[in-house]
């Protein structure tokens, strides 16, 4: 899931230079070390790593439009963006320029003309700790019992989705899932089968929701959250429903339980036009599933 830190080949490299002469020896100096993209302005750049966050920009200073200068700065002052590192490479050099650049956020200063070993070896450093960076970031985004993503995934990540939902105007629906009697199963069966059964009912649910951009996380203690980017309401009821009927179906013994295996309930929510915040988005799941409770659980609701 996650890229290996040794992995550079895997990286990619965002060149942004208006002269195709320099977009040309740059690529020729890298394309044995990483992917390579390119683009001719900073506000293509801008919205190049908007899309496709890149592991590294090489940024060049004087543009049409708007200077490589300004994007730096504007990319660090989005969080999405903020943590991709850029590397100046201009001919201007002199130590004023200089400074603008580390004040802007750059992470080094390439002169030109490029030396071309020095080029790559920097390229090179900057993605080793841009890979571990995101190695370190990762794990702290996953809960530790069941190694699925965790709450704080969570919070990054629906943030994110909710705010790419009013660029493009996609849908973005949310399960939230709770396991019946729970409680009960820890007394009768012990803390221990519990921590095991919160496994396998993470793993059953990963198992299921396996479109690339669908994320299942462990919202805390036996609840877990779905999230669901490009899909309607109706898709996402489709899905609570074989997440609440597959559960059942692995059998997992609970003779506590009025259904006697163990059970999850699901509360669907969409967002919508007047529905299209975090919190109302958890208050409706969370108001779906407190009737999923109440209709006898082993359900789902929206
Ligand atoms: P309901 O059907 O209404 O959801 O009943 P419930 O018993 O599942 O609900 P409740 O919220 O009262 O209990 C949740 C229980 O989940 C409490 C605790 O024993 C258990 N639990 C929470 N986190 C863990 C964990 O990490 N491991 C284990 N084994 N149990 C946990
Ligand atoms: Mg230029
Ligand atoms: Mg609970
Ligand atoms: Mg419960």
């Amino acid at each position: 899931m996650f890229k290996d830190v040794s992995d550079l080949a895997s990286c990619e490299v965002l060149i942004v230079d208006d002269s195709e002469l320099m977009r040309r020896l740059l690529v020729g100096c890298l394309k044995d070390t990483c992917k390579v993209v390119t683009v001719e302005s900073a506000e293509e750049a801008i919205a190049y790593c908007q899309e496709e966050t890149p592991d590294l920009v090489l940024m060049d200073w004087v543009l049409e439009g708007m200077s490589g200068l300004e994007a730096c700065k504007r990319m660090q002052a989005t969080p999405t963006l903020s943590e991709i590192p850029i590397i100046f490479v201009t001919s201007n050099a002199n130590e004023e320029s200089q400074l603008q650049c580390w004040e802007a956020g750059a992470v080094d200063f390439v002169p030109k003309p490029i030396v071309p070993k020095t080029l790559q070896n920097r390229v090179k450093t900057h993605l080793k700790y841009k890979l571990q960076a995101d190695v370190l970031r990762n794990y702290s985004f996953i809960d530790g019992l069941t190694g699925i993503y965790n709450r704080r995934f969570f919070d990054t990540e629906v943030e994110r989705l909710l705010k790419q939902r009013h660029r493009v105007a996609h849908s973005l629906s949310m399960v939230m899932i709770d396991i019946d009697f729970f409680k009960k199963y820890n007394d009768y069966y012990g803390h221990l089968s519990g921590d095991d059964v919160l496994k396998q009912v993470a793993s059953k649910l990963k198992e299921i929701v396996r479109r690339p951009l669908d994320s299942v996380c462990r919202y805390g203690g036996e609840e877990f959250v779905v999230l669901l980017p490009d899909t309607p309401l109706q898709g996402a009821k489709i899905i609570a429903k074989t997440l609440v009927r597959a559960i059942a179906g692995m059998e997992l013994e609970h003779n506590q339980s009025e259904h006697h295996v163990v059970t999850i309930s699901a509360g669907v929510s969409s967002a919508t036009k007047t529905c299209a915040s975090v919190e109302s988005l958890m208050k409706n799941a969370d108001d779906a599933l407190y009737e999923a409770k109440a209709a006898g659980r082993n359900t789902y609701k929206y």
